[in-house]
């Protein structure tokens, strides 16, 4: 039976789904969602996802929705490269790896694009991301610690965590760029991808990967 995959450009939590889907080497149907014309709440969709939100993964009449239970599912369909660690102990790391991430580093790290994708860019909003840079930082070093003595977060091998990492620091670091244009808070370049080498190396391993230029929100690819 033929995946279908919902998803909108841009969105970190399904380009976390399609990595693992090239991790794994399976194909999907893609079912692009355009967000700016509301059609992840159109009631077709909202029929598959009430919350109105990507990504979405069809299997016949399976209809699976979060993202983490999306590479589960996907882990389990295709064991191979295995995403969630092999044994009890790796297992663990890869759970911790993974709730540090979302528990951690993402409550400091979203704040900065949510302000300068979605809120008003003012006096008041240039502040915020300002207040926002210390506790950002705080964690890409934590994770720059990491990955200077493994090859992945949780170990040697890449793991969901690393999958559900990669796009929310690409996300991340987009705020830059789009404030580069708006101009006001420079401060935000000392928090790029050039100034972690060892994040930086991990980034290149994961852009290795085969079919990972399928998995780039197309919306940010330049066309020139
Ligand atoms: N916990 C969900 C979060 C999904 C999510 O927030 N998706 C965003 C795009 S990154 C979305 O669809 N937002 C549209 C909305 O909330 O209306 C997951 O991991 O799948």
């Amino acid at each position: 039976m033929a995946l279908t995959l919902y998803w909108a450009s841009g969105s970190p939590f399904a380009w976390s789904v399609m990595l693992a889907l090239a991790c794994k080497g399976l194909s999907c149907e893609s079912r692009r969602l355009d967000m700016s014309q509301g059609e992840h709440k159109t009631p077709q969709f909202l029929a598959l996802n009430p919350r109105g939100k990507v990504p979405v993964l069809v299997d016949g009449d399976a209809v699976i929705t979060e993202s983490l239970a999306i590479l589960a599912y996907v882990d389990a369909l295709q064991p191979e490269p295995p995403l969630f660690g092999t044994g009890a102990l790796a297992r663990a790391r890869v759970m911790e790896a993974l709730s540090s991430v979302m528990s951690y580093l993402e409550p400091a790290l979203f704040p900065i694009p949510m302000q300068v994708f979605f809120k008003p860019w003012d006096e008041a909003g240039q502040d915020a991301v300002r207040r926002a840079i210390p506790a950002a930082l705080a964690e890409l070093e934590k994770v720059e610690a990491v990955l200077a003595g493994h090859d992945a977060l949780a170990g040697s091998d890449l793991s969901v965590a690393d999958l559900r990492l990669y796009p929310v620091l690409r996300f991340f670091w987009r705020a830059w760029i789009v404030v580069e244009k708006k101009g006001g808070v420079p401060e935000l370049a000392s928090l790029q991808r050039d100034r972690f080498p060892a994040i930086d190396g991990w980034c290149g391993r994961i852009e290795a990967l085969p079919g990972f230029a399928d998995t780039v929100p197309p919306h940010w690819v330049r066309k020139d």
